[in-house]
């Protein structure tokens, strides 16, 4: 392939970034075997938790009052009042209307009504060759947690594999909820007591690897706290360090720790109800530097530890930063934070995941996404080519690729 003219580098990268497929590493999808897990169309897009906090700050009804509506009748109110009453300027409001764009449909119209129908006009199946094709996005991978009593028995009855759709084993309920998890895995015939005994953390570890296989999940995750702490002798970080980090070694598998939430500051929102916290880098410092065989993915909710993580990415290479997480997901902190990464890490990232709930989501959070990482990159050559280097279409086709699918891959690959 060609060396790229430095007239022709922002057309380039458009086209390359518009045209690689992504393999979007962290989301809330299912495939069609979990049955009502799985949310997609305009109802489901409309009542997605990030609207709901955003018309709760213009409505003063009571959260019983919106929580005994139908799913219908929310979808109005957050219709009617975060797109009609005040214009639809936020990410998760724009978002909505990209996805209508995207397939078509004519926003001009405000015709929420004809939205429905071309929703209803379709099969789930049908629907998710045409989100994948739309958003291009050719892999994903769901969060898949054994403790959540509607999915869990799917996995011995029911689950069809996807290649499209890739398993990740979830376990903050293990690590944060030890006191009923245990009970848990008591009732599921693992010998554990409360107690992590040395017998208790064995049968922690065969319960996790046989999760592992039974999903054959790529990685393990869990949410963790701003107070997240390590080294720890709570129940937490036992387990981590005595169940996870070898389960993790043994079978080559990362283990993905998502550090800031703070669940819950306001309970009546529920899902929308979670805020974000200063975390301690030093852990996963900590965790990184003491267990080198070990492969961490790590994104963090607050803004202020983006760049104490990315200088953690440098000293570690069993430590892979991803995504532009939550209340991050919004175009000026997607581009602050992937123009410091990539200052930092060079393309040793994974830039972005969606995080989507609604399978719809892909569309407008890749769509954004996409156009932002395509700015900063365009930013970022034009300063190479400007110290006179060449740069040919095969080599920016090979780092985009690494962004969006490779190092993940790679990662996964990869034995320290
Ligand atoms: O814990 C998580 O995986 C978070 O992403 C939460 O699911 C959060 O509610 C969310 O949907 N963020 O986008
Ligand atoms: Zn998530």
């Amino acid at each position: 392939m060609s060396i790229i003219a430095a007239e022709n580098l922002r057309s380039t990268i458009d086209n390359i970034v518009e045209n690689t497929p992504v393999t979007d590493i962290h989301t809330h999808l299912y495939t069609p075997c979990f049955g009502n897990l799985l949310l997609w169309g305009i109802d489901e897009l409309l009542t997605y938790h990030y609207l709901v906090a955003e018309t709760f700050r213009w409505k003063n009804l009571s959260y019983d009052e919106y929580w005994k509506m139908t799913k219908r009748q929310q979808a109005d109110l957050i219709w009617q009042t975060l797109f009609i009453e005040n214009s639809p300027i936020s990410e998760a409001t724009r978002g909505v209307l990209t996805v209508l764009d995207k397939l078509g449909l004519d926003t001009s119209t405000r015709d929420l009504a004809a939205y429905r129908a071309y929703f209803d006009s379709m099969t789930s199946a049908e629907y998710i060759d045409k989100v994948f094709e739309v958003a291009n996005v050719d892999r994903l991978v769901m969060t898949n947690n054994p403790f959540d009593p509607e999915e869990r028995p799917i996995w011995f009855d029911g689950y069809q594999a996807d290649p499209r759709f890739m398993a990740a084993l979830r376990i903050d309920n293990l690590l944060l909820d030890w006191p009923n998890a245990h009970k848990s895995l008591q009732e599921w015939g693992y010998e554990v007591t409360v107690e992590l005994n040395e017998t208790t953390l064995a049968e922690v570890r065969r319960f996790l690897t046989e999760w592992l296989v039974r999903q054959d999940a790529l990685y393990m995750a869990a949410s963790l706290p701003p107070t997240f702490a390590m080294p720890d002798n709570s129940p937490c970080g036992v387990l981590i360090e005595q169940a996870v980090l070898p389960v993790s070694r043994e079978t080559n598998k990362p283990f993905a720790m998502m550090i800031g939430v703070k669940k819950l500051i306001n309970p009546n929102l529920k899902l929308a109800g979670d805020g974000v916290g200063l975390s301690q880098i030093e852990s996963v410092e900590y965790l990184c530097a003491k267990y080198p065989q070990n492969k961490f993915l790590v994104t963090m909710l607050q803004r202020e530890n983006q760049h104490s993580l990315n200088v953690a990415a440098r000293k570690f290479r069993n430590l892979m930063v991803f995504g532009c997480w939550w209340f991050l997901n919004i175009p000026s902190l997607i581009e602050e934070m992937t123009r410091m990464r990539l200052e930092l890490l060079g393309t040793a990232v994974i830039p972005q995941h969606s995080d989507a709930r609604v399978l719809d989501q892909l569309i407008y959070k890749w769509d954004h996404s996409r156009r932002i990482i395509a700015n900063v990159l365009n930013d970022k050559y034009t300063d190479l080519m400007e110290t006179g280097w060449q740069i040919t279409e095969r080599e920016l086709a090979r780092d985009i690729k690494k962004l969006f699918s490779g190092n993940f891959f790679e990662f996964l690959e990869k034995e320290l």
